[in-house]
């Protein structure tokens, strides 16, 4: 796609050349052939482009300057603050992952009030909320029409209810943007794996919710899909499910399986410092993409998506920005032990300056509990991450930072602080509606020994927030050290955020002493503790909290009185979202048990013999 924009910055460019060419240094004559080479191109690209096959690197660096998003990815970008609601039948289980066995009794939340979740929301800064319509386990939140696995079998409101429904009238009451999030992986349909019955099935469920439910603004596609390899498999109609967006809600932007919002590429909100919107990642949805992102030897989760090294490799590029997904508690669906180990405030600006910081929409996840409200431990800490962002961001300390600056590459400009103040982050924004352009930039502030290097960064985009040490200045100058063609900066801000103390909850792992325990074998890994002791359950603790191809997946905890006799405690046998979110596993079983010999019998997501060690486990 490709259209005409008029260049509002090349007039202020000219005016600013007028001025200044009385003067004729060397910069200025760079300065101005910059600026015909601009003038001559004022074509964009929207979304995609194609490089031509001969293209040198500094052509394609000049295409992929006058790459931008389309209306919707940048109205999506501007949003900067989103929720997500993971609600569901795993409320009600304490699972991750249901298995779709779940009976839909389970369902029934005794205080649901959708107006309490969207209210505590939009007061904490959110500008659109996104909710897990249905999730792997199949259960839909709202009547639909495809299965009775919906909350029509349910006793709450006696069958009557949808959340969907009261979600969607709470944003038309307080002016908030509705998203869904619709899992393609589902455990319950029976048509599961039959690929064109289940595609029709899943395409009559979007075309319910797209239909049903008002202006949705976002609908995001989970990757995620746990089946091994004696699993179903589907073959998504990716196609299908795109058309249907795009003729039911053509505001809607597609996200993480969809091609216009990109996974950041981990659970634990962690953005990219260089993050370009403009990226050599070919969406998963295209049939092209592997063959594509082989040849790039790129992933959701490489560093480098956009350089000019990468740059000289690719044949095409998109615009395809980075969503940080993230949850305010260690699980994604509400678990009340995990009600002391709700992210602290520090942990929060973290993800913060890491997201939205890092030219990244923040989706942070705020599970509503089995009463069906936000619980009080959450909304108090959405309170103080929202006051406190309003205490750091409500006064900027320079005083003409909004006027737009075409800014040609080692361009510098000083900014007059409103006086003499304490600053520690810096914020600069450029006009993506022009493309993403700034490859390098330094800060430096007057203080009374001169002009001092405080900060440098790499990639700018729709906003980029830089931490530096806490400097007293009167001036900043800001330098563009590189950028392709000329960069739009269109703010730049200064701020003074107060120091923040962890206050991390002492999370007490309250579990034997591990003194006497001996490993008898390391696969599958088996433990003798010593002596007889009663257990209500187990931690498996990923070493490093990463996640490996041999992490365990799927598991039989066995215990053993004699090392000899072996019995299965019963348990549901998954470490759930572990690969995405390899945080501490903890299985309580029904019943406690007595046992001296204990064995995790696991395998990896690829079906293969899991390693996991002696360190890595613990018993409760
Ligand atoms: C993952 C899912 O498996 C999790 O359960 C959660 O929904 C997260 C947002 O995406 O891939």
């Amino acid at each position: 796609m490709r259209k005409l924009l008029l260049n509002s910055c090349l007039v202020v460019v000219l005016c600013m050349l007028s001025v200044e060419m009385s003067a004729t240094s060397r910069k200025e004559k760079e300065k101005l052939s910059y600026l015909q080479l601009y003038q001559t191109k004022e074509d964009y690209f929207v979304k995609h482009l194609c490089f031509p096959a001969n293209a040198t690197l500094e052509q394609k660096v000049d295409m992929a300057a006058r790459l931008v998003p389309t209306p919707e990815q940048l109205n999506w970008q501007r949003l900067e603050l989103t929720a997500f609601l993971h609600f569901g039948i795993n409320t009600f289980t304490g699972n991750e992952w249901g298995d779709g066995k779940e009976d839909p009794a389970l369902f029934n939340p005794s205080e649901l009030d959708a107006g309490q979740w969207v209210r505590t929301l939009k007061d904490a800064g959110f500008k659109m909320v996104i909710l897990t319509a249905k999730h792997h386990d199949g259960f839909c939140l709202w009547p639909t029409k495809t299965t009775p696995h919906s909350v029509a079998s349910s006793p709450w409101k006696q069958g009557k209810g949808d959340v969907v429904k009261e979600l969607r009238q709470a944003c038309d009451k307080y002016g908030m943007k509705f998203g869904i999030y619709l899992s393609p992986w589902d455990r319950n349909a029976a048509c599961y794996g039959d690929s064109p019955k289940y595609n029709d099935f899943f395409v009559r469920q979007l075309t319910e919710l797209l239909t049903n439910y008002g202006e949705i603004h976002e609908v995001w596609f989970d990757g995620a899909n746990g089946e091994g390899p004696n699993g179903k498999k589907q073959v998504y109609d990716w196609d299908a499910y795109y058309k249907t967006i795009r003729r039911l809600q053509p505001k809607a932007v597609a996200a993480i399986m969809g091609d216009d919002v990109r996974w950041v590429g981990n659970e634990k909100g962690i953005g990219r410092e260089t993050e370009w919107g403009a990226t050599v990642r070919t969406p998963s949805i295209y049939s092209r993409s592997t063959e594509n992102n082989n040849l790039l030897n790129v992933s959701s989760t490489t560093a480098d998506l956009g350089s000019r090294k990468m740059l000289a490799k690719a044949r095409e590029l998109f615009w395809y920005p980075s969503e940080v997904d993230v949850s305010i508690r260690p699980g994604w669906f509400y678990h009340k032990e995990q009600d002391a180990q709700v992210k602290t405030l520090q942990h929060l600006m973290e993800i913060y300056y890491q997201s939205v910081g890092y030219n990244s929409v923040l989706l942070l996840n705020i599970p509503p509990d089995k009463r069906g409200l936000i619980s009080e431990a959450d909304a108090a800490r959405l309170k103080e991450f929202a006051d406190y962002r309003k205490q750091v961001f409500a006064s900027d300390k320079i005083k003409d930072g909004m006027n737009l600056w075409c800014a040609a590459p080692q361009d510098s400009r000083i900014y007059q602080l409103e006086q003499e103040t304490s600053v520690n982050v810096i914020m600069l924004q450029e006009d993506i509606a022009k493309g993403q352009r700034v490859e390098k930039f330094t800060v430096e502030a007057l203080t009374p020994e001169g002009w001092q290097i405080v900060g440098q960064g790499t990639t700018i985009g729709y906003k980029r927030l830089l931490r530096i040490p806490t400097v007293k200045a009167n001036k900043i100058r800001v330098t563009i050290d590189e950028c392709r063609l000329i960069a739009n900066v269109s703010r730049i801000a200064a701020y003074y955020a107060a120091p923040l103390q962890d206050e991390s909850p002492q999370v007490v792992q309250e579990s034997m002493s591990k003194d006497a325990w001996r490993l008898l074998s390391s696969s599958p890994v088996t433990i003798d503790l010593g002596e007889q002791t009663v257990i209500a359950g187990f931690t498996y603790a990923p070493a490093g909290a990463e996640a490996k191809p041999t992490t365990a997946f799927r598991y039989k905890f066995q215990i053993s009185n004699d090392g000899k006799i072996w019995t299965e405690v019963p348990t549901n046998g998954e470490f759930s979202n572990i690969m995405n979110n390899p945080i501490p596993q903890t299985v309580l079983f029904g019943n406690k048990v007595s046992a001296r010999f204990i064995r995790l019998d696991a395998k990896a997501l690829n079906g293969s013999p899991a390693q996991v060690s002696m360190e890595e486990l613990l018993v409760r």
